[in-house]
């Protein structure tokens, strides 16, 4: 019962995007989650969203650790690579799928326990490596699959479903992703699809390591009266610096906004992220005024969703690292291994 799958059959005039596809052909098993899990949101936000740029599916690596959050993979893109990881080892092994096939799309997600808990080191690493990639994290505050303990995203003095009171301070992986140097940095909320899809396609199109710290409620276990991850809570608590769309260089640009309240933001491939700005000083480029604004707005009770952050000529992991433009599983033994002569002018060059 874990892996029903859906029907094949698409009814005929469902539309099609520029590589033929319906929005079915980006679906994958039934979601065996709990009616309401926030997971599912945001299962349908990566689904929209690469519906929307016109992906070939098979260009796309989708992995996770363990959890919840860590199952949807299942739910989303069944015709994509997929790979179920180690609870918190999830970065290490995209960052190795990563190094040995550059030109596929990936696609990280995770929980907060995977990835603030057990993962805390990984995530740490692979952000600030600038791996080229999407981080989402499923941020529920507790961990959903083994029955609803606080993770480390929980807030100080926010009371679990049975009602005991966290003691231990939150770990803001926004800020920590600020810290680290990811080039793309956002949150946004799961019941928000307005937000959402346009920042999953806006981080696929990034390059570098681009993050989103997405409050996806646990119905099951922590979406009671006093926690700040429920659906009431972030509904009255969010506070929106900017709403986002992203228009390809193959669109056409036909929507007008107010003066003032728009800045656009062009990436490296020509696409433009088009910010409509609610906080309308809010400076998108700059990681200090970012961490201010959030440490503000955090004690005043909000949470900052939106762009938060994005560097205008970000750099990845291969860049640092100058590989080849050819993916290193395409080079054949004579470029792989350089020879003995080689190897020993090497070695003579370190005497
Ligand atoms: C090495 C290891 N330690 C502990 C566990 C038990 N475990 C499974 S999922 C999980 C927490 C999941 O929480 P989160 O990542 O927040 O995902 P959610 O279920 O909330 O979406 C834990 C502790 C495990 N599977 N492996
Ligand atoms: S336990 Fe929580 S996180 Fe897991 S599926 Fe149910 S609602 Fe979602
Ligand atoms: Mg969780």
């Amino acid at each position: 019962m874990t892996y029903l799958t859906k029907p094949k059959l698409h009814h005929p005039s469902l539309p099609t995007n520029k590589m033929g596809y319906t929005r079915r052909d980006y679906e994958a098993a039934v979601s065996t989650l709990c009616a309401g899990c926030g997971h599912d949101s945001i299962s349908a936000a990566i689904i929209q969203a690469c519906f929307q740029l016109d992906l070939p599916p098979h260009r796309i690596a989708k992995l996770s650790g363990i959890g919840c959050s860590s199952k949807t993979p299942t739910y989303f893109l069944g015709n994509s690579h997929g790979f179920n990881s180690v609870h918190g080892r999830m970065p290490s092994v995209l960052t190795g799928a990563n190094l040995a096939n550059r030109d596929l799309i990936y696609l990280g997600v995770s929980g907060d326990g995977d990835s603030a808990s057990i993962g805390l080191g990984q995530f740490a690493h692979c952000i600030r490596r600038g791996v080229n990639m999407v981080y989402i994290v499923e941020n529920n505050g507790v961990y959903g699959l083994t029955k609803g303990q606080f993770s480390a995203t929980a807030d100080k003095g926010s009371p679990s479903k049975r009602g005991t009171v966290n003691t231990d301070s939150a770990i803001d992986l926004v800020g920590l992703a600020l810290q680290l140097g990811a080039s793309f940095v956002a949150r946004s909320f799961s019941g928000d699809k307005t937000q959402l899809v346009p920042l999953i396609e806006a981080a696929i199109l990034h390059r570098g390591a681009a993050f989103i710290d997405c409050i996806s409620p646990c119905v099951a276990f922590n979406n009671h009266a006093g926690s700040t991850k429920g659906f009431d809570y972030v509904r009255e608590h969010n506070d929106a610096v900017n709403y986002l769309d992203v228009i390809t260089p193959r669109d056409e640009i036909t929507v007008t906004y107010e003066a003032g309240a728009v800045e656009d933001v062009t990436q490296h491939d020509g696409t433009v992220l088009r910010l409509r700005k609610l906080a309308k000083d809010y400076d998108v480029h700059d990681p200090a005024a970012a961490m201010r604004h959030l440490l503000e707005r955090q004690s005043a009770g909000e949470i900052v969703t939106g762009l938060l952050y994005v560097e205008r000529e970000s750099e990845d992991l291969h860049q640092h690292l100058k590989t080849p433009g050819v993916p290193l599983k395409d080079l054949g033994e004579g470029e792989l291994c350089p020879g003995s002569a080689t190897l020993a002018s090497l070695n003579a060059s370190l005497r």
